[in-house]
């Protein structure tokens, strides 16, 4: 693909500044927990725990006996911190010996427990219910009668203090000495005693740093056997159907073009190991399968996250845990740290003499002082970042765990010369509109990123997979989104509609056009997550907008002369007073007689694009119309 947007100045930037500004926020929201940000906290063996992110919350239910379960941060506070979370005590009888508490599991343990602050029921002599501060050498309590509230930890040096809210005010529970090394923190529910009872459950809400620094070091993951592209036998075999877009002389192996299919089936194989799943996957097997399913394969060779996910889901039976989480379309060492140290390799999209390349990321490292990524590279032999063309850099991740996600999705692949912005049903925009410089993205889980991938055996020919740009939306909203395209160049494009339900079937519509620079196309693309839905896309036209593409084509000098431009305004206007005065077949006719002025002018004062353009601009006003 072509360079990225973005100027590398900004990735050194990014670079210096992430390491002081990442934090841990999370609202519960979204019904699957953040695998970027925690991790379960497995009950012990023999006790019936459940950790659930439903109604906007976590929600945590425990059987009887001995024992606790919880999630905790992925990435470690080091130094002060200052972090914060709501609780709301759900099935909760009196003296039930149960604790809900914000710990921080690294900082030891004391005589009330591990060090963090609790929402306790237990006979302690007093009420029974109450706050309790665990410190390594106290555990200092307050009563009370609350049923929800706000708990927060604050480390400041080597004091922590623990506050519980009271009305609209922090009250201090305890403070004392503690461990300033770095930790983890947890939410979790837990039972001190054996006779403890089953069903109580409890609700975490709104975690919030309100200061620290996180810290995401860890192990680097042993991804094998690392495959390469080029490996018989799937080397010399053919790359999808490569050979219908493939240019005169291109290649079409997978030891060219298959470096995101390999990195993909490493990653599949990783999981399944770590899952003590049997299924392996090879290129060529994932290669037939995206063949025969998956539209953006077909098309242009792109690896789709949610195609990945949905080849696992029938290959296994739903028995593998590989779900797609989304695009990343820049460099975001948080991010990539979190999905590394939760044990989820992801992939990478790297740059290569001027165009991409695609590995798997595997692990952190330090080379020359500088915080890189191991890699498991498909196709060269390098370990890290640090070596071959990457100059520690990459362009974007593509976000898989073993985290279950919502398999519906909907992707609109562009074709050049465009740009385009969706807006949803909720009003959210995301995508580049070129006419303002302005990027967008505030559709929940969206990304908008340029995708292709330069050949791996001839890199300095130049020759690429189809550049195409991809906005893709992962449990997209049932409804009518909008789409805006902008033309960038003069010449057709072509635009795929990809969706995928809540089962993951797929359903595609595809949809040519022509544009110049300035014209501006406006798509309604219904989409329904419900199981068996089709995607259905229509071109809405106006008279308004015919007119500016008039002009547009004007300016782009595709009409030679302002006669011929009048000519063709005057029509329209008199199609749209016959409109406005109910005369539609008039009207038709006259959007009749506009075409054929154009194609009378076609080659002569009006070129074809121009031509393409306003033809199919009347065929979808005329649609529209109801003529
Ligand atoms: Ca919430």
């Amino acid at each position: 693909m072509r360079p990225k947007a973005f100027p590398r100045t900004l990735v050194l930037v990014a670079l210096l500044v992430q390491a002081g500004l990442a934090q841990i926020n999370d609202n519960f929201n979204d019904s699957f927990l953040d695998p970027r940000l925690w991790t379960v906290l497995v009950s012990p063996p023999g006790q019936a725990g459940t950790v659930s992110e439903i109604n906007q919350r976590l929600e945590i239910t425990l059987g009887p006996g001995l024992g606790s379960t919880g999630i905790a941060s992925v990435c470690q506070f080091t130094g002060d911190f200052d972090v914060q979370v709501d609780y709301i005590l759900l099935n909760w009888p009196a003296t039930n010996l149960h604790s809900v508490r914000l710990g921080a599991p690294d900082l030891g343990v004391g005589p009330g427990g591990g060090i963090g602050l609790n929402r306790s029921s237990f006979p302690n002599g007093l009420s029974g219910e109450f706050y309790l501060l665990a410190l390594p050498n106290a555990d200092p309590q307050m009563a009370t009668t609350q049923l929800s509230g706000k708990l927060r930890l604050v480390r400041t040096g080597a004091t922590l203090s623990g506050f519980a809210m009271v009305g609209t005010t922090w009250v201090p529970i305890g403070s004392g000495p503690v461990s300033t090394a770095a930790t983890h923190i947890s939410l979790d529910l837990g039972a001190g005693s054996s006779t403890a009872q089953g069903g109580v459950s409890s609700a975490f809400d709104n975690f919030q740093t309100n200061a620290g620094t996180v810290s995401c070091a860890c192990s680097p993951l042993i991804v094998e056997p690392a495959l390469k592209q080029f490996f018989p036998p799937w080397g010399s075999h053919t790359y999808d159907d490569a050979a219908t877009w493939a240019t005169t002389g291109q290649k079409t192996t997978i030891a060219r073009w298959g470096c995101h299919l390999t990195s993909a089936v490493m990653l599949i194989n990783y999981q399944a190991s770590q899952q003590g799943n049997s299924f392996r996957s090879d290129p060529d097997d994932l290669n037939t399968w995206l063949e025969a399913h998956s539209a953006p394969y077909k098309s242009s060779g792109s690896v789709w996250g949610p195609d990945v996910q949905l080849y696992v889901k029938q290959k296994t039976n739903g028995s593998l845990g590989v779900f797609y989480q989304g695009l990343i379309d820049k460099q975001d060492d948080f991010v990539l740290d979190s999905y590394l140290c939760a044990n989820n390799p992801v992939i990478l999209q790297v740059p290569v003499a001027g165009s991409t390349h695609f590995v798997l990321a595997t692990g952190q490292t330090i080379v020359n002082g500088r915080s890189t990524f191991k890699i498991n590279d498909p196709n060269y032999n390098v370990a890290d970042l640090s070596q071959g063309s990457y100059n520690f850099r990459y362009l974007g991740i593509r976000e898989y765990s073993a985290s279950r996600t919502p398999p519906h999705a909907l992707l609109i692949s562009g074709h050049s010369p465009i740009e385009f912005v969706a807006t949803d049903p909720a009003g959210n925009e995301t995508g580049f509109d070129p006419t303002t410089g302005t990027h967008f993205s505030q559709i929940p889980s969206s990304s908008y990123a340029t995708d292709s991938i330069l050949d791996d055996i001839d890199p300095l020919s130049g020759d690429t997979t189809p550049v195409v740009k991809n906005l893709e939306v992962l449990a997209p909203l049932s409804g009518t989104f909008n789409l805006k395209v902008f033309g960038t160049g003069i010449g057709d494009f072509t635009l795929d509609f990809v969706a995928h339900d809540i089962n993951g079937n797929e359903s595609v519509q595809s949809l040519t056009g022509s544009t110049i620079p300035g014209a501006i196309a406006t798509f309604a693309i219904a989409y329904s997550s419900a199981v068996g839905s089709t995607v259905s896309v229509t071109h809405i036209v106006t008279f308004n907008t015919l007119a500016a593409d008039v002009g547009v084509a004007r300016a782009a000098g595709l009409i030679h002369n302002n006669g011929i431009v009048n000519s063709l305004l005057q029509k329209l206007q008199a199609a749209s007073v016959a409109v406005t005065g109910g005369e539609v077949n008039t009207a038709a006719d006259i959007l009749g007689a506009f075409v054929n002025e154009v194609f009378a002018q076609a080659g002569k004062h009006i070129d074809a694009t121009a031509v393409n353009l306003l033809t199919s601009d009347v065929a979808a006003l005329l649609s529209s119309l109801g003529a």
